[in-house]
């Protein structure tokens, strides 16, 4: 594990040194922070023995002089505690920090003042960087800082707080000192993010989470039958879904006028249910205005296979059915009949029969407006 880490690490000294230290004091020094995890994937399993542990999650931190001149920055930057400055986003979206950073030293102790020149000053003991150095810090496990226990990818980032110096402005009992006015850069270094994954199989069904979208039931799995109506998603996949298949209610109707069966009459079936649409249209002849206003569930036109006869299949419920008969196969030129009667209730696997009787309307005098249709009760017989 740690070669694999220690070679990572070695890969980066390789990186060509291609930034100039910039003397600007907000620029960022080029300083490149790396978060490298020893692996992509962990394992959430509890391994055997006391106490019980996950596999340990080993990373580095490095900070790498990417620059072609020596770097001065604060003592102990490289030893600071950046196993802490680690942040999480887990696979719910939040973060996670360690509950330690809380307890770090915000505050340091106040700035030592030295004797520059000919004049005292407030210094900052530094350590150099020279181009290509890299420091580094291994943390064994994140566990140990870190609440790691969901299922999934998690992004992981480094975030140090720096200061560099151009220069060292004195040197005391073996100490480097750069002024504390001359700092290039105070500010905090950033990471490219970098994701892990953390997965298990808890109940030993084969499938890891988060694949396993419950890993505490082995009964629930990819590809297991989906049973409907049990209140689970049993294969993990939402669009099988947990419903149980009803069998339809089957309407055949047939549309004569006198005694001709009639082919073409247009059929729409609506939701005759409590607050549905139509309900706004109770009452008598408000055939029209349902026809125009209301969505049809279900439409269909006589004649398709039988001559005067249209068989739908439907989903059990409460339906009106009203058809239009249109005598010249014009749209809208006032000579349309409709014909409403409420379906009742229609039942899973129960046939309803019924007829649809066209009596063709008289052309309306004049001035006078054609009187709407009334909805009929329920003309349907059931049979079984
Ligand atoms: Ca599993
Ligand atoms: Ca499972
Ligand atoms: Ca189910
Ligand atoms: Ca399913």
């Amino acid at each position: 594990m740690r070669t694999l880490l220690s070679r990572r690490i070695a890969g980066l000294v390789g990186l060509a040194a291609i930034c100039i230290s910039a003397a600007a004091y907000a620029d960022p020094p080029p300083i490149h922070v790396n978060l490298v995890f020893e692996k992509t994937t962990y394992s959430l399993a509890v391994l055997p023995g006391s106490p019980p542990e996950p596999e340990p999650i080993q990373f580095a931190v490095t900070l790498e002089n990417t620059g072609l001149q020596t770097l001065f920055a604060q003592e102990d930057f490289s030893k600071s505690p950046l196993e802490l400055l680690v942040t999480f986003v887990g696979p719910d979206g939040k973060g996670v920090i360690a509950p330690k950073l809380g307890e770090l030293e915000t505050e340091g102790p106040p700035p030592r003042i030295l004797l520059v020149g000919d004049a005292y000053v407030q210094v900052d003991p530094v350590e150099s960087l020279s181009p290509g150095d890299i420091a580094s810090v291994v943390v064994p496990d994140a566990h140990s800082f870190y609440q790691l226990n969901q299922c999934g990818y998690y992004t992981a980032k480094v975030r140090v707080p720096i200061r560099t110096y151009p220069v060292v402005s004195r040197t005391f009992g073996g100490i480097n000192y750069a002024d504390l006015d001359s700092a290039n850069f105070a500010g905090v270094l950033e990471s490219s993010p970098v994701k892990i994954l953390l997965t298990a199989d808890a109940d030993n069904d084969g499938s890891t989470c988060p694949d396993d979208c419950d890993d505490a039931n082995p009964a629930i799995f990819p590809g297991a039958a989906e049973i409907a109506g049990n209140g689970m998603d049993d294969d993990c996949n939402p669009t099988t879904l947990d419903v149980v298949p009803v069998t339809p209610a089957r309407v055949l109707l047939t549309a004569k006028k006198k005694r001709t069966l009639v082919d073409g009459v247009i059929v729409r079936l609506f939701d005759n249910s409590r607050g549905s649409c139509i309900s706004q249209f109770k009452g008598k002849k408000k055939v029209k205005s349902i026809w125009l206003s209301c969505t049809s569930l279900f439409d269909g036109l006589t004649g398709g296979s039988n001559p005067g006869q249209l068989s739908l299949a439907v989903p059990p419920g409460s339906y009106l059915m009203i058809a239009e008969y249109d005598p010249d196969a014009t749209a809208m030129n006032g000579n349309e009949v409709l014909i409403a009667a409420s379906l009742g209730k229609l039942k899973s696997g129960k046939l309803k029969k019924g007829a649809i009787n066209i009596k063709e309307k008289r052309p309306p005098r004049s001035g006078v407006t054609a009187e709407e249709e009334e909805i009929a009760p329920d003309l349907l017989e059931e049979e079984e």
